[in-house]
């Protein structure tokens, strides 16, 4: 009898087993978790991250527009790690430009924010004495050679529009990727 009931549990245990498994199952993971090789054109891969460099001259809400016609947004540093690999880029293709991020002080005057993100601006590639909202009419971020004197590429506010001065290259960072993987039962 004990046999017959142990044989019964383990045969049900065997159907439930059966029955409960799930056909399929959706994995999701950050990045290019498999190293798929992707069409990335017009964008170029930096580490993790893929950038287009606008060549024409803009004010901050021009070049916003050009980002968003691709799909994109104007770059946003979530760290200095990622800011020194895109400029160590522009440096090594010979660029000392003018280059606007997504960065700015619009919804409050003095508290800079990254644009896509909505996050603080932490970065200490700030230029020296930047930001200063000079004229008090600098409320977007650019990066650049910001003094004439200046060694490598640094952050600064500049007016976002309406100055002559401040038509400024740009450059777009594609939204992140992330990896759905399907699991199924052959
Ligand atoms: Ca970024
Ligand atoms: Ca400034």
């Amino acid at each position: 009898m004990l046999k017959l009931t142990v044989l019964l549990l383990t045969l049900l245990g065997i159907a439930k087993t059966g029955w409960t498994r799930e056909k399929f199952t959706i994995q999701v993971n950050d990045g290019n978790a498999f190293g798929a090789i992707l069409k990335a054109d017009p964008f170029t891969k930096i580490n993790d991250g893929y950038y287009y460099f606008g060549t024409e001259s803009l004010n901050w809400y021009e070049a916003y527009e050009k980002c968003r016609e691709l799909d994109a947004e104007l770059v946003t540093f979530e760290t200095d790690q990622e800011f020194d690999a895109v400029t160590d880029f522009l440096t090594t293709n010979g660029s000392q430009q003018m280059y606007w991020t997504s960065g700015n002080d619009l919804g409050k005057t003095g508290t800079h924010r990254w644009f896509t993100s909505g996050q603080r601006i932490s970065s200490l590639r700030w230029a020296r004495n930047q930001p200063d909202n000079a004229g008090q009419k600098e409320h977007c971020i650019h990066l650049g050679y910001i003094y004439a004197n200046s060694k490598k590429f640094e952050l600064n506010d500049r007016p976002c529009s309406e100055d002559g001065n401040s038509l400024f290259k740009y450059i777009c960072e594609a939204p992140g990727l992330e990896t759905i993987s399907i699991v199924v039962w052959k």
